[in-house]
């Protein structure tokens, strides 16, 4: 499988994929990133074919500092609650529609984590991808006044009819 990995030190937002096949859905989603100030990390890491390169981004994104994960996936769409169990920052979850189940399928793992391990999920497909974004900003946006007034600079945008 080809590692896209975007090489970005010091990341504050790692993004995780399941497959080469999930990028598309991430595509609009990194714009946005960008917009609110947060350098990221894309990288190819399937929860169930790479198990053992997923725990090493995620124990390296901590070393370096990472703030927030996200994580897209499609079908049985472990990856988001692989990641939640390998690290205690917030994880949000990305269900993509990649299998005949149309995202229901993933939409339904990532959700139904169980008590004490959450994994924040978001819509299916390129709308929950850039939902992330917004959610990756806020959670920073808590401590970092540059993002809040970025978070906010964009809300004013959708206020006026924006997208
Ligand atoms: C999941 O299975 C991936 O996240 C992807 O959405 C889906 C299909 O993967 P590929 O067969 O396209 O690699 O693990």
């Amino acid at each position: 499988m080809a590692d896209k990995t975007k090489k970005t030190s010091n990341p504050r937002v790692v993004v995780l994929l399941g497959s080469a096949s999930d990028l598309p859905v991430i595509e609009k989603m990194l714009p946005l990133l960008d917009r609110f100030g947060l350098p990221h990390l894309v990288v190819i890491a399937s929860a169930h074919r790479q198990p053992e390169k997923l725990k090493r981004v995620v124990k390296k994104a901590e070393k370096d500092g990472v703030e927030v994960f996200v994580a897209a996936a499609g079908m049985a769409a472990h990856l988001p609650g692989v990641v939640a169990s390998m690290t205690g920052l917030p994880v949000i979850g990305v269900p993509v529609a990649s299998g005949p189940l149309a995202g229901v399928d993933a939409l339904l793992s990532i959700v139904q984590m169980p008590p004490g391990v959450p994994v924040a999920t978001v819509a299916v497909g390129s709308a929950g991808a850039r939902n992330a974004a917004c959610l990756a900003a806020r959670m920073i946006a808590l401590k970092d006044p540059k993002v809040a007034a970025a978070v906010e600079e964009f809300r004013r945008e959708l206020a006026k009819g924006g997208s």
